[in-house]
């Protein structure tokens, strides 16, 4: 039976800018998937693992910064979007959650497909509300236009998320051959607000912890950063003197210090010391650097500032004094021309610039380190076949980094072109990476790698399992046979269940699921082949394609602690 006000959820998506669904197939949510599949403005993505389907909306959400609409039918289908709806809370993706479900009378009643979906999401959404199973009285609909207007505005307010709505249906499920399909026209109601305004005894307590010292730096958490705040930032570094620090996933590309992971891993304590800041300004998201965090805790700051749209208070390092509802564009804008224009009025030219030269020497020092390890190094290793392919990305194409030690070798390698890095650092799962990548491939004409480790690969298999994969994927896949990551760190490598617990050793080879996602394919374990598969892997033709590059973990971990113990002596 055709439920207008269903119909007419797809047509308010449409009048509001959403025209992107990932559909799950089932019966329950049949309403749901005509409306938004017969929608002429709509585009919809069919995928049948749940799972994959909501990471493959997230990573879709997060390049079109926009929701995406995710639906599924009833039972434990809505619980496999659980872990991208957590991720997309903890990464600010927005997206709209459609779960169909039977009418609560019918709970515990031993019918099929049936599971408490009130709510399912908990915490991990902004908004969530269920429908009345009743869609004909004018007060259900009423609430009904009232709910999805609302529901939309909460997943595009920032900070964005998801938001959840969960529809009991009824039976029968499928519209008549007579009946009329026709969308209505919902109301679209919007809700804004004003740019917020620091009040001015805040913005003058700043100036003057600003003002009262040289060490002061900016630190940028992961997140996707606009041309103008780039600009806004060299700015600051050179007419302030003020160290911008990021890592590879705040995007800063290249001109500020991008490599804290590396030298703050450094024992000498006189260095720590001479980098110790007074003042810190974050913003942005999650870092991947221990050594960043550890650093922080240790030698605080007296002051830190960190900017976010986030009404959590968020204390990474256990050192937040203030934390200002403000947007990073403006407020550094704003910040360098306050700052300009008080040291023009007091007649300092030149700014001071000796606590920016000790960071920029760790970094210099840094970069040092890494190049004459890589350069000295002639085994086989998954660390220096990872920074040869980094070297090779072309300029505005898309690096993905699945969690584990990809994400962590990318940072320590780092990049100084203008490539978007994206990771799903929100709830660091390595169950979605490789859906995402396709999520994003799905909607940017650009080149997408994605680096990912072989547990991480076979778990999200089914991101290639649906007719949709991508020309533009290049998966690059480092394959030491397990959970690598289990043996780099101190706890899990001393034990004597490492590989059968920890790294859950394997010999899974990807060659046969490359064939069965129609990918082009190749195979290296030498530096010689993988030099001679790169150039045929980076063209942009019409097929995806997978990099399977094999190593040898006891050998990654042998050099992995020789790094680690030239870090420390930086
Ligand atoms: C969903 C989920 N389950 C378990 C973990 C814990 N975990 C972190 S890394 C890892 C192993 C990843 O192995 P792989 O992808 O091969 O990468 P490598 O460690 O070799 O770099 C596991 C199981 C997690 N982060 N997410």
């Amino acid at each position: 039976m055709i439920l207008q006000p269903l119909l007419d959820i797809a047509e308010l998506c449409v009048r509001r800018g959403i025209i992107h669904a990932v559909i799950a197939p089932g019966s329950r949510s049949a309403a749901l998937t005509l409306a938004f599949a017969r929608h002429p403005s709509i585009q919809t993505k069919v995928i049948p693992d749940e799972r994959v389907a909501a990471y493959v909306a997230l990573g879709m959400a997060q390049q079109l910064g926009k929701p995406v609409v995710l639906i599924c039918t009833s039972g434990t289908a809505a619980l496999n979007f659980a872990p991208a709806v957590a991720e997309a809370s903890f990464l600010g993706v927005p997206l709209i959650v459609l779960t169909a479900d039977r009418p609560r009378e019918w709970i515990h009643q031993q019918d099929g497909q049936m599971i408490h979906q009130d709510s399912v999401y908990g915490k991990h959404v902004k908004e969530a509300a269920t429908l009345p199973a009743d869609y004909s009285h004018a007060d259900s609909l009423w609430f009904i236009e009232r709910t999805m207007n609302q529901l939309i505005t909460q997943a595009e307010e920032h900070p964005q998320g998801p938001v959840h709505l969960n529809v009991p249906i009824r039976e029968p499920f499928y519209p008549k051959p007579q009946e009329v399909f026709a969308y209505g026209s919902p109301k679209v109601i919007l809700r804004s607000s004003g740019k917020s305004q620091l009040p001015l005894s805040v913005w003058e307590e700043l100036l003057e912890h600003l003002e009262s010292t040289d060490r002061v730096i900016i630190l940028a958490g992961q997140q996707v950063i606009s041309d103008q705040l780039l600009i806004t930032l060299k700015q600051i570094k050179e007419e302030l003197g003020i160290p911008v620090v990021g890592e590879i996933l705040s995007n800063l590309h290249g001109n500020f210090i991008t490599h804290p992971d590396i030298f703050l891993a450094s024992t000498d304590a006189e260095l720590l010391e001479d980098l110790q800041p007074e003042l810190v300004i974050s913003f942005g998201d999650a870092y991947v650097s221990k050594n960043l965090k550890l650093f922080l805790r240790k030698y605080k700051p007296r002051y830190h500032y960190h900017i976010t749209a986030r009404r959590e208070l968020i204390d990474p390092f256990q050192t937040l004094t203030h934390q200002l509802n403000l947007e990073a564009d403006s407020f550094f804008q704003e910040l360098l021309e306050t700052l300009d224009w008080r040291s023009f009025k007091n007649g300092d030219d030149e700014p001071e610039t000796a606590y920016l030269t000790q960071w920029e020497n760790a970094e210099r020092k840094s970069l040092q380190l890494i190049r004459s390890y890589f350069q000295s190094m002639q085994t086989f290793t998954e660390f220096k076949a990872i920074d040869e392919v980094m070297s090779v990305l072309p300029e505005h194409s898309q690096l993905h980094l699945a969690n584990s030690m990809s994400v962590r070798y990318a940072n320590f390698v780092g990049t100084q072109k203008r490539i978007q890095v994206f990771s799903n650092r929100g709830t660091s799962g390595i169950d979605g990476c490789l859906s995402t990548a396709v999520g994003a491939a799905l909607t940017t004409d650009q080149l997408v790698f994605v680096l990912i480790g072989d547990v991480a690969f076979f778990y999200d298999r089914n991101a290639l399992w649906h007719p949709h994969v991508p020309a533009n994927l290049r998966i690059v896949l480092i394959n030491n046979s397990g959970g690598s990551i289990f043996r780099m760190i101190e706890g899990p490598r001393q034990q004597p269940e490492l590989e059968t617990f920890f790294e859950t050793r394997h010999q899974t080879s990807a060659r046969n699921t490359a064939r069965d996602a129609g990918l082009d394919y190749w195979h290296v374990d030498s530096y010689e082949e993988l030099e001679k598969s790169l150039p045929v892997f980076l063209l942009d033709d019409s097929k995806a394609k997978l990099l399977e590059i094999s190593s040898d973990a006891q050998v990654n971990q042998n050099y992995f602690d020789q790094f680690r113990s030239l870090m420390k002596g930086i």
